[in-house]
């Protein structure tokens, strides 16, 4: 099988390309990614000469190239990874997430229309479905939960869905969807809440906690969203969307608090600042339909998973200290300088 993995330079995406190319060695496995500052070749190092493995340097969007690249490899499955996936960026500019995670997706489909596919594979969100109440912790997000978005990057993601969906229903394309849950493990880009923390309490620098901290995530260790992802492409229905999660909320504090602990730092590192606009309060997922219908269960601790998370951002340093050196201090300035 020849599969393309778009987004693989990025968190989820890479960590995908190394759960694959271990589970299905007989595989060929594409890379195509724009490598925006968000995508990292170093990620890849380890696979970069595997025979089975190529990286393709390309935008979604470039239909061109990206009919180029279907005639070349004549995939049988692209999955989509390849997105704007920052919130906070997102309400700072967002065009950007219009145009990737909207147009980009329907020029991945046109082109598997043109040549041909077994599954076109939309990687998702929870944050489509908007946010539950805190004060409601018997309310879940099932496949049934109405679309209702809150930011520009849920609402591109959102309007993704919907066009994967019309182009199954309108030109019959095999198409699935998952919408999981916040993931977290190695290779995250430190503008995420845990990634961002540990490199911050690392340098003894504030900790900043969005309004009180009390808004609440459903954390799932990327390798088991990676084993879902990879379930629902072989086993799953087409047509069908599968929500991905953990049953593992937590509140944003309390998360900070056990990296604090974990680092051996003090509390008052801690820092409460200006909340983000529109900000979700809780986001939960109902896995019960991908449970019994693949057999999908979370198999990492959050207790062990996190540790793992520390641990592996304190083994690779090199990895994220090229990261922050760039252009991303300038993205820390404007977002956090004076909030
Ligand atoms: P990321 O930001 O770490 O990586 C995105 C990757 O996509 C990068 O390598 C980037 O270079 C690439 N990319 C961006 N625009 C592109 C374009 N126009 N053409 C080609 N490549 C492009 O994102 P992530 O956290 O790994 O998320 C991957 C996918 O999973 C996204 O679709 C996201 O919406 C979804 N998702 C993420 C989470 C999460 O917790 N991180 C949870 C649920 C769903
Ligand atoms: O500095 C921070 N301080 C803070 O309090 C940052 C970066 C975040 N937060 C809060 C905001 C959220 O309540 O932490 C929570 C998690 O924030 P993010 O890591 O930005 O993730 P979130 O907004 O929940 O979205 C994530 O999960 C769903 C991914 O970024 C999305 O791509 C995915 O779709």
């Amino acid at each position: 099988m020849t599969i393309i993995v778009t987004g693989g330079a990025g968190f989820i995406g890479g960590n995908y390309i190394y759960y694959h190319l271990k589970a299905h060695p007989e595989d060929r496995v594409i890379c195509l990614d724009k490598l925006t500052y968000a995508g990292n070749l170093s990620t890849l190092s380890a696979v970069m000469n595997y025979p089975n493995f190529r990286f393709v340097k390309l935008d979604i969007c470039d239909r061109e190239g990206v009919y180029r690249l279907f005639e070349e490899e004549k995939p049988d499955v692209v999955i989509n990874f390849a997105a704007e996936s920052h919130v906070d960026r997102s309400i700072e500019n967002p065009s950007v997430f219009l145009q990737t995670n909207i147009i980009g997706t329907s020029v991945l489909m046109d082109a598997c229309r043109k040549y041909g596919i077994q599954r076109f594979h939309q990687v998702g969100t929870d944050e489509v479905y908007g946010d539950l109440p805190l004060d409601r912790p018997d309310l879940f997000f099932t496949e049934e939960t109405p679309i209702h978005t809150s930011s520009p990057y849920s609402s591109s993601k959102a309007s993704a869905d919907l066009l994967v969906m019309a182009y199954h229903r309108t030109y019959g394309l095999p198409v699935t969807i998952s919408r999981c849950s916040n993931n977290y493990g190695p290779y995250q880009f430190p503008e995420k809440l845990i990634p961002l923390m540990i490199i911050n309490a690392l340098h003894d620098k504030p900790l900043p906690v969005y309004g009180e901290g009390l808004n609440v995530r459903d954390w799932l260790y990327v390798e088991d969203h990676c084993k879902a992802i990879d379930l629902i492409v072989r086993n799953g229905k087409v047509g069908e969307v599968y929500n991905v999660g953990g049953h593992n909320e937590m509140r944003n504090i309390d998360i900070v608090k056990l990296i604090v602990y974990a680092l051996d730092k003090s509390e008052d590192l801690i820092s409460f600042v200006t909340d983000r606009k529109g900000h979700d309060l809780r986001y939960a997922i109902d896995p019960t339909k991908i449970h019994n219908a693949l057999g999908w269960l979370p198999e990492t601790k959050f207790e062990d998973g996190i540790k793992k998370t520390i641990a592996w951002y304190l083994e690779n340093q090199s990895w994220w200290k090229e990261i922050i050196s760039g252009e991303y201090q300038k993205y820390y300035q404007r977002m956090y300088a004076n909030r």
